[in-house]
């Protein structure tokens, strides 16, 4: 039934714990609604079934205006399945659990058993509106991360993808092999010691069978507004990292996308030397899109070392021991002078700024 649906735009995942369920028997056709599907995970879980958060978020984070207790619901008229989501696989693992084998007595004295599988992503038509807005005070406003963006598969192809590019000849020679990562770049080269692009000499294009699927859904859950023009690759072997750092207003323009391949990492974002750094693990097949404030405002970058944990989190003691990661950092090149609302951290409006002294510099001494 859920094939009839959404043929291929969803699929189910046989081996891996994830973030979404499917839940046959639980629908609408059948007599169920959101508020019997909440009761029942509440009383199969005992009602602790507060998050094991292994992200430095807490549920009241998540923006879904449906969203209530850290699970966002979707049902469909006339089906008789329901889709779930939540923010970590141990959450929704305790809710598979309390739901397998449960038998749900309807109002009218029917016994319908409920059957929850484990989905690798949500269909398109949901999932642009289930993406988790991190709107707390504890991560940088306007950053948005969506976990499972991409399936198994798609991960085990992007990363053979870049493993062969890896030991191709002309990789060897002309890839950019730096301190602490390697880069390989596409649409337009990155130019580390101007951090810019250079547009006037366009290089191999962003593989469009590769990676098509996944521009059109990075517009399709706004994280851009077009379709991404360059990509960069990191591979970062365990211990590398990436320097502090904002993406050139000029050079780039606002939806900065980064998709995890490989081993997990926490990135920190920081607002100024004074502030605390906010830190934001970022799991394998997520994706994480630095917006607004979160993009023009704030520093993002990869500590060089070879475990992680999170400060202050649900799972204080946790530890993530580096693997390679591989990230594909999708983003649109600009053409035209930043007009952000930044403009203390903005190179266009400091330009400005610097020939026409009437405008104050909100920044003295740059
Ligand atoms: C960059 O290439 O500028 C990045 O910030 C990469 C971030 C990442 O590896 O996720």
């Amino acid at each position: 039934q859920l094939k009839n649906k959404f043929q291929n735009d969803v699929c189910i995942s046989e081996t891996a714990v994830t973030t979404f369920l499917a839940i046959g028997n639980a629908g609408l056709s059948c007599g169920f609604s959101e508020s019997d599907i909440r009761r029942e995970i509440q009383t199969g879980t005992g009602k602790l079934y507060v998050p094991l958060l292994p992200i430095n978020r807490s549920i009241d984070s998540l923006a879904h205006s449906n969203h209530t207790a850290g699970v966002d619901i979707f049902l469909f008229a006339d089906e008789p399945f329901a889709l779930l989501q939540s923010c970590c696989t141990a959450h929704v693992e305790v809710i598979f659990q309390a739901l397998i084998n449960r038998i749900v007595e309807l109002g009218n004295g029917q016994r319908l058993p409920w059957y929850p599988v484990y989905l690798l992503n949500l269909p398109h038509c949901v999932s642009s509106t289930s993406s988790h807005e991190m709107t707390d005070t504890k991560h940088p406003p306007g950053l948005k991360y969506l976990s499972e963006f991409i399936t198994e598969e798609k991960e085990a192809e992007l990363i053979r993808f870049v493993e062969e590019l890896m030991a191709s000849e002309e990789t060897k020679s002309s890839g950019d092999f730096l301190k602490n990562r390697t880069t390989l770049h596409f649409g337009y080269q990155f130019r580390y010691g101007k951090n810019d692009l250079d547009l006037d000499t366009p290089v191999r294009p962003i593989p469009g069978e590769l990676c098509g699927d996944i521009l059109q859904k990075l517009v399709e859950c706004g994280c851009v507004t077009r379709i991404p023009d360059q990509l960069t690759v990191n591979i970062y072997e365990p211990g590398q990292g990436i320097p502090p750092h904002v993406d050139t207003h000029s050079v780039f323009e606002d939806g900065i996308c980064s998709l995890s391949l490989g081993g997990a990492v926490v990135m920190d974002f920081s607002s100024g030397a004074e502030d605390p750094v906010l830190q934001v693990l970022l799991e394998p097949r997520s994706l994480l899109a630095m917006l607004g404030e979160s993009r023009y405002a704030w520093t993002h970058g990869i500590v060089p070392r070879a475990t992680d944990s999170l400060a202050n989190s649900s799972t204080t003691g946790q530890t993530w021991r580096r693997l390679r990661r591989i990230s594909f950092t999708f983003r649109c090149a600009k053409k035209t002078p930043c007009e952000c609302d930044y403009r203390e951290h903005c190179d266009s409006q400091r330009a400005l700024i610097q020939t026409n002294p009437g405008i104050p510099n909100a920044h003295p001494g740059d």
